[in-house]
């Protein structure tokens, strides 16, 4: 597969894309970017990225280097190596995956990262909506996990990995003794391997 290079910082995008890096199985070099110092906003780093944001995944296949910007690209892009492994390969199981992936991706992450835009911006009553709406969604992970084992059906995916990330960012707002389905599957999740690895990428 050649060797890759993850730029990023410890970071909510960033762990996504390296805990489904290490799910799958690929190794990768993480390399932190100082998003305090301003690193991401300088030359270098605009060359791989220029929006200037990371994560970044830098692929090197031997002949050509290329870059792959945008946690959820670099998640697909794992999925895709390990066909099976991160994404089911039956396609009403797929389908589901992916549902459920975007519910995450979209419904969740999405607006929380809004609120945290908006609340910079000194706009507090508007992120205190926000957060109490990514709160809410949150919660009906509960009603997925009271009739599977994970967040779409009985196999592990990318769904799995953005819950999981995410979730640890924000448990404290969560009440977890009310969703005891959630609880126990965050207690599953946090004895996996790849999951430990991915967010430990950046310490
Ligand atoms: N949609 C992008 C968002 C990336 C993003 O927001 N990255 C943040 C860190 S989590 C960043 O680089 N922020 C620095 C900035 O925007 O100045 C993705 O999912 O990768």
């Amino acid at each position: 597969m050649g060797s890759l290079i993850l730029y990023g910082a410890r970071t909510g995008n960033t762990l996504r894309a390296a805990a489904a890096l290490a799910e799958a199985g690929i190794e990768f070099q993480p390399s932190l970017v100082s998003l305090h110092t301003g690193e991401h906003f300088k030359a270098p780093f605009l060359r791989l990225n220029p929006v200037g944001q990371v994560p970044v995944l830098s692929v090197n296949d031997d002949t050509v280097t290329w870059h792959l910007t945008q946690s959820n690209a670099i998640m697909m892009f794992a999925a895709q190596r390990v066909p099976g492994r991160l994404m089911p390969t039956e396609p009403v199981a797929a389908a589901k995956a992916l549902e459920r992936f975007f519910f995450m991706v979209t419904d969740v992450i999405g607006p929380s990262h809004a609120a945290f835009l908006i609340s910079n911006r000194g706009d507090h009553e508007g992120s205190v909506y926000l957060h109490g709406r990514v709160i809410e969604r949150l919660r009906f992970i509960e009603t997925f996990l009271t009739t599977s084992t994970f967040i779409a059906g009985e196999t592990f995916t990318l769904a799995d990995i953005c819950a999981y990330t995410f979730i640890r960012s924000i448990e404290p707002h969560l009440q977890m003794d009310s969703v005891p389905h959630l609880k126990a599957w965050m207690e599953r999740m946090s004895e996996r391997e790849g999951l430990r690895r991915g967010m430990a990428a950046f310490n």
